[in-house]
Formats: C-alpha cells, structure tokens, sequence
C-alpha cells in the first residue's frame, strides 16, 4: 500500500446524499486501487454512538468520536469517508484539528432544504414538520453551512449531479492534491 491517508469529511442536511456520496466515491476509489473505509452516521448511532441523542451535547460527542475514529484511518492510510449532518460549525473544525493540514478535506453538500425536505426518503421531515421528531436539522434545529470548505457539490431542484459525478469532483480534488 503506497498511499497518504486522510478524511473526507462530507456534511449537510438529512436527505441531501451524503450516504450515496459517500458509497459512490467509495466505490470508485476502490475500483481505482485505493483503501477506503466509510463512516455513516446513521450506521454509526447504530453501534458506536448508540448512547447519543440529537441533543446538542449529543452531536458534538458523536461527532467528537467520529473524528477521531477517522483520524486513525487516515494514520492507517486509509482514505476514511464520513457521512455526518454535522450541522454545528465548531464540531466539524474541531474535527479539522485533529488532522495535519491539508489532510481533512470539507466536503458541503448544498442541496436545498425544500430538496431534501421533497425526497424525504425516511418521512422524517414529515414527522418533524408535525411536531413529532423534535430539533429536526433544518426545521427546528440549525444547521450551519460551511463558509471555509475544500468543497462544494451544488444541487437544485431539476439539477443536481449523479453520485457518480459528485463522486468525480472528489476525486479530482484528491488527485489535485496529492491523495491518490
Ligand atoms: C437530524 C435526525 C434526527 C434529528 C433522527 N435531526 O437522513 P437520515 O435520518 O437517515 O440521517 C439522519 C441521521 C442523522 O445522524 P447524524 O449522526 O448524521 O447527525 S449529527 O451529525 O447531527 O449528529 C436522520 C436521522 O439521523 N435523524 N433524528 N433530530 N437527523
């Protein structure tokens, strides 16, 4: 194995993609020859983080783990792909500094709420639209967007990218820099 470890840290609203970001660039990282390993929130609050609500308190402790449990991927060499709402800014840089620059690479997926809130593919904005899930991101809850990100994947309504190319722009991005 000759490769340089990191974190590709993506974050943004429930039902934006990350899961599907995050298997498309697995994929196509190791179809490449590179080791990967993904940690997905929900999958993560399954084991892991099963002791965490989606209190404050809560999310930076899960996101807290999942930073430092990607940090030792990334020491492994592994390219070490998160899939995390991760919705407060200083969680996400606090992430940030456990890596050597430029090591954690951001990854904003901006998908529009009333997008992910139109897909809804678990009804769970639903559920939070009529009061029965409580802070819900982006409904009753924040989310803030990242302002110093490595990158940006954009989606509209009527135009968002396939996985495979929001997967593409990673790759690029890794190739740019040395990663791969
Ligand atoms: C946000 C919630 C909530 C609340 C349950 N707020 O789209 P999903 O369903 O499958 O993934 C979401 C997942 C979020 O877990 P994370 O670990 O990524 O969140 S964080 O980074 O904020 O700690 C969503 C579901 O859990 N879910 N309740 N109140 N998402």
């Amino acid at each position: 194995l000759n490769q340089k470890g990191c974190v590709v840290w993506i974050t943004g609203l429930s039902g934006s993609g990350k899961s599907t970001l995050a298997c498309a660039l697995s994929r196509e990282l190791h179809s490449r020859g590179h080791l990967t390993y993904v940690l997905d929130g929900d999958n993560v609050r399954h084991g892991l983080n099963k002791d965490l609500s989606f209190k404050a308190e809560d999310r930076a402790e899960n996101i807290r783990r999942v930073g430092e449990v990607a940090k030792l991927f990334a020491d492994a060499g592994l390219i070490c792909i998160t899939s995390l709402i991760s919705p407060y800014r200083s969680d996400r840089s606090a992430c940030r500094e456990l890596l050597p620059n430029p090591s954690f690479i951001e990854v904003f997926l901006n998908v529009p709420l009333a997008l992910c809130e139109a897909r809804d593919p678990k009804g769970l904005y639903k559920l939070a639209r009529a009061g029965k899930i409580k802070g819900f991101t982006g409904i009753d809850d924040p989310y803030e967007p990242p302002s110093d990100c490595e990158i940006v994947i954009q989606c509209k309504v009527g135009e968002c990218p396939s996985p495979k190319s929001m997967a593409d722009q990673v790759v690029s991005y890794l190739e740019a820099n040395g990663f791969l």
